[in-house]
């Protein structure tokens, strides 16, 4: 079983890219749609998000009293527990809140569950990147740290040299990752999901 941990800061574009993704994993098939897992953390939302989400078919669990990459940790392990033991599914994706910390997340995960596979995506938004990076670098560094894939999202609201600058300035804090960059408003190409799932 595998877990895709989305972090990312507060609209970068993760939900968008959490609805794309699901539905790479089940294709054109509706009953398929028991392989997938979706837990949305927010913090104190009122989400119509899920709605979307479970107009796929796809179970969703959330989890909006707080943040599970500290206050809720026992919370996301339990629900982990839970989903393995009820619903068997091959993949869960999980939507961080906007000021999570993947790198806990994932800590928190292996220490309970060694075996799954856990791997962790971070959506910018290249748009909003130099203005959030100052007051903001600390988060976004260690969004950008853990992160095996990097997509640089809304690349159809910026010109070619804001893009390269923001690539250039990401790269800075994490050049090991893949990178892609993304309109997720468009078709995600498969190439991008295959990374994010660590199947290329
Ligand atoms: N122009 C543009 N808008 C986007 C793109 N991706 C997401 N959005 C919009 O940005 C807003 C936040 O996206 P969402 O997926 O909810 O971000 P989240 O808060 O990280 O889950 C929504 O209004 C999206 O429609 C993109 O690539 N281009
Ligand atoms: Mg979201």
């Amino acid at each position: 079983m595998k877990i895709v941990i989305l972090g990312g800061f507060l609209g970068s574009g993760k939900t968008s890219v959490v609805i794309q993704l699901a539905k790479y994993v089940v294709g054109d098939n509706p009953e398929q749609a028991t392989k997938v897992v979706i837990i949305e953390n927010e913090i104190g939302a009122v989400s119509i998000d899920d709605k979307v989400l479970r107009a796929g078919g796809y179970e969703v669990q959330n989890m909006f009293s707080g943040c599970v990459c500290c206050t809720m940790s026992g919370e996301l392990v339990l629900g982990l527990h839970n989903i393995i033991r009820d619903l068997n599914p091959e993949l869960i994706i999980m939507e961080a809140t906007g000021v999570a910390y993947p790198h806990n997340i994932r800590e928190t995960i292996l220490r309970s569950l060694p075996d799954l596979d856990c791997r962790v995506t971070c959506v910018t938004d290249a748009q909003r990147w130099k203005r959030l990076l100052k007051p903001m670098e600390m988060l976004l560094k260690d969004q950008l740290d853990s992160a095996e894939v990097i997509l640089i999202n809304k690349v159809d609201l910026v010109d070619a040299e804001t893009l390269a600058e923001v690539e250039a300035s990401i790269k800075t804090f994490n050049d090991q990752a893949q990178f892609f960059r993304i309109s997720a408003l468009e078709e995600i190409p498969a190439a991008v999901f295959a990374a994010m799932l660590g199947e290329a």
